[in-house]
């Protein structure tokens, strides 16, 4: 018995929670929703297209500027900031039937267009449309247009050639949720003679298709003189080992401008009223880019906030990058608990979620997910309420849920070796709570007969996920809270991060210890707490427990005793803490004999401490301080909330031309490198998520009656326009959406494009909170 009980603790933080599963019986196949069965979901791909299915066919797109003499060529596949493109995203998307992106390159810009037509019972068919222009027509360029389609392990490819052999006409194929079906490359009608090649291979691995395409390629010469080299594809070349080809792309090389059309039929769809392709395909598409304009503006009305139409534009951009930034990932993650030494495999399981950045994390994270559905649900309740089921889906027999979600052999490939493996005592705040409390407010105002299915679904595990914070993630003090996670040991970190709050190398007690505790974490519980006691009473459950810990954790002489520092007039962490820490290069001792080695030395920074840290306030003003505000538990008439509304507005502190900095300009570890090669993330710069909560909280503090109601209102207004204006000049003149904003210049920094939470600026402008 005991080792069985030893095994069993040792496979525990991979076993599934023991509650009904919130997604159907048929996720994972086209039953779930024929509709949304196909759609871009491969967004770390420029282009790409594939179903909502564990071992769906991949479909994508590369690009080659031909003629550049570079070695190797530069082909564009994966989204990568290193390809340099000046601007590229979706301008408009609805996430069900079509998608329009447009890219520029640094010498002509592509268009790639997407639309689906139901028929049959397979999801229907779709075509990609897919065009470019030079940038300057006195430079036209020579460019390779690549269409293919990959298998993921299962089903089969039968390429078919044209009657001379030299390129292809189309793939059949057939896979299990596919059925048959054929994908057409149509000769295109525009006058440029293109040159087509193929290529019809095997790929071990689907993340290395970019790979075995540069291996199969071979070169000829694009003119008469034989002095322009240009690649093309080597044709058939299938290893003789492998099982048969699995991956055929076809090649259409052209001097620009060029459109091309791909078409993929279904074998189920029969009495196909037309092709879909050419002027049936324009046809459609404009009926429903209209759709898209009219739901657009019955749901944001960004009119009717005196916005223009190219800021409308780019709020449709933005919105359209975080809907066709939407994935389908199938796999598992990584997971470790005390009980183990090696990681073990979580059980294979899909996600359907929208992803941070396409570039930099085209993958899942729970935090960010909870603020993306503040706007997807805005857009379409039924995608966020499926997002929201496949996350809960990932809850284990503990109630944990993995931060951040690597599935399937292409999200791994973009993530370091140290960021795979996820441990089972981190958390990540539950801002899931933030979307299920939009979902809630969308059905109060029509029925609430849609809720109460879904909220029903998901409160058994909601009750666990719950539950696994107030026990996993307390305080050693009586109701307070504390992230687990940060090093302790460290030598090199100025301040220990703290990941798991999301707020990164934001700082905290500069020692970390058990008697610590968090803040933010306290509010985040307070907000849980209500949602909690809110659907449990949709559901007619009993909501006692929660209300009475959310009354305790709202509680303002409480939150005042634990978390407000008399001294700096502030809410702050509480923990073993000194200010006075360095990084420096640790000195050989001085009196060295001639001839004695020097003791090893680190090579790096270290930190030192130049005092004794002491249990004490962690009074540096930012983010964390504000989160009795931010997620509104202060009392209206709270004299803390005129101190706050006052403190927001200081230059000195957090108010900048361009939006709320995280860290003042007088916290000491303002804008510190973290370690020798750590720069500041959370320690100045300014984000959109924690400015979108400043705003809805300001928003609730003016709209209800209190001492401090114009005040607030005040504030609100010239911090939306600030973030509205820097947001959107930003975008003007890089062309993209940032991770986080500068708060010296106001310009974009850390990744891009970075359409997960600082999308909300779309909220932000109809606002909406
Ligand atoms: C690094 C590098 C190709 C950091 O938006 C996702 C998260 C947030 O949840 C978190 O609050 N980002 C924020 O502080 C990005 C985290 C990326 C970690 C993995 C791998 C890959 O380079």
């Amino acid at each position: 018995r005991y080792f069985q009980y030893r095994s069993y603790l040792r496979e525990k933080v991979a076993i599934p929670v023991d509650a009904p599963k919130v997604l159907p019986k048929e996720a994972g196949t086209v039953e779930a929703d024929p509709e949304r069965f196909w759609g871009s979901y491969r967004p770390q791909l420029y282009f790409g297209l594939k179903t909502r299915s564990p071992a769906s066919p991949l479909f994508g797109f590369m690009w080659l500027n031909q003629l550049t003499g570079q070695m190797p060529p530069p082909l564009r596949h994966w989204c990568d900031q290193g390809d340099g493109l000046l601007r590229y995203g979706w301008t408009k998307h609805d996430g069900v039937n079509f998608g329009i992106q447009e890219i520029e390159d640094k010498q002509f810009s592509l268009k790639t267009v997407f639309v689906k037509q139901q028929g049959g019972s397979h999801g229907g068919d779709w075509t990609a449309r897919i065009s470019a222009a030079p940038n300057d027509p006195n430079h036209p360029a020579v460019v390779s247009f690549m269409f293919y389609v990959a298998l993921d392990g299962q089903g089969t490819l039968e390429p078919v050639l044209a009657k001379n052999g030299k390129y292809l006409t189309s793939v059949r194929g057939t896979s299990q949720e596919l059925g048959s079906f054929e994908l057409f490359f149509p000769k295109s009608k525009t006058d440029s003679s293109p040159r087509h090649s193929y290529l019809i291979t095997y790929a071990p691995q689907i993340d290395k298709l970019k790979e075995v395409l540069l291996s199969g390629m071979k070169v000829d010469a694009w003119d008469k003189a034989r002095t322009k080299i240009y690649f093309t594809l080597g044709g058939r070349l299938v290893p003789r080992d492998a099982p048969g080809p699995n991956y055929v792309v076809h090649q259409v090389t052209v001097q620009l401008p060029f459109e091309m059309e791909v078409i993929f039929e279904s074998g189920s769809f029969k009495n196909r009223p037309d092709v879909l392709a050419g002027q049936v395909l324009t046809d459609l598409l404009s009926k429903h880019e209209s759709n898209f304009d009219k739901k657009f503006t019955s749901v944001f009305d960004l009119e009717s906030k005196g916005y223009k139409t190219n800021e409308i534009a780019f709020a449709k951009a933005a919105l359209s990058n975080m809907i066709g930034g939407i994935g389908y990932f199938y796999g598992s993650s990584m997971v470790q608990s005390k009980y183990n030494k090696e990681p073990l495999d979580y059980w294979n399981a899909s996600l359907y979620t929208a992803v941070p950045s396409r570039s930099f994390f085209p993958r899942g994270f729970l935090w960010d997910e909870g603020f993306h559905n503040l706007l997807i649900s805005q857009w379409n309740v039924n995608i966020s309420k499926d997002i929201i089921s496949h996350w809960l889906d990932l809850m284990n027999i503990e109630g944990w849920i993995p931060r951040e979600q690597i599935l399937g052999a292409e999200a791994l490939a973009k993530v370091p070796a140290e960021f795979v493996v996820q441990k089972n005592e981190n958390a990540n705040p539950p801002t899931l709570y933030l979307a299920l409390l939009k979902i809630i407010e969308h059905y109060s105002n029509s029925n609430n007969e849609g809720s109460q299915s879904f909220l029903k679904a998901v409160f058994p595990r909601l009750k666990v996920w719950y539950d696994w914070y107030n026990t996993s993630q307390v305080g050693e003090r009586p109701s307070t809270y504390r992230w687990r996670g940060r090093d302790a040991q460290t030598r090199r970190e100025l301040n220990p991060k703290t990941l798991t709050s999301g707020l990164d190398d934001f700082p905290r007690a500069s020692h970390p210890t058990d008697d610590e505790y968090h803040v933010d974490l306290r509010c985040w519980m307070a907000l849980a707490s209500k949602l909690m006691s809110d659907i449990a009473a949709i559901v007619g459950e009993d909501s006692g427990a929660y209300l009475a810990t959310n009354k305790l954790l709202t509680d303002n002489s409480l939150l005042d005793e634990l978390h407000w520092s008399e001294k700096k007039q502030q809410y702050s962490d509480f923990g073993l803490h000194t200010d006075k820490v360095r990084l420096e290069r640790p000195k050989p001792p001085p009196n060295l004999q001639p001839g004695q080695r020097p003791p090893q030395t680190d090579p790096e920074q270290v930190r030192i401490t130049l005092s004794e840290p002491e249990y004490r306030f962690v009074d540096s003003f930012g983010y964390v301080s504000l989160f009795p505000f931010l997620l509104k538990i202060i009392d209206h008439n709270s004299p803390k909330l005129y101190k706050i509304l006052t403190d927001l507005k200081d230059p000195r502190l957090l108010w900048t031309d361009y939006g709320l900095r995280s860290l003042a300009k007088t916290a000491p570890l303002y804008n510190r490198y973290n370690t020798e090669h750590d720069p500041p993330y959370w320690r100045g710069a300014i984000w959109i998520n924690m400015n979108y909560l400043a705003l809805g909280a300001l928003h609730h503090y003016s709209s209800t009656q209190g001492s401090y109601s114009e005040m607030a209102k005040s504030v609100y207004d010239e911090l939306r326009i600030n973030l509205v204006t820097n947001i959107f000049k930003e975008y003007k003149r890089t062309g993209f959406i940032w991770e986080n904003y500068n708060d010296k210049t106001g310009e974009g920094k850390g990744c891009h494009p970075f359409t997960g939470w600082s999308a909300l600026v779309v909220l932000i402008m109809a606002e909406k909170y």
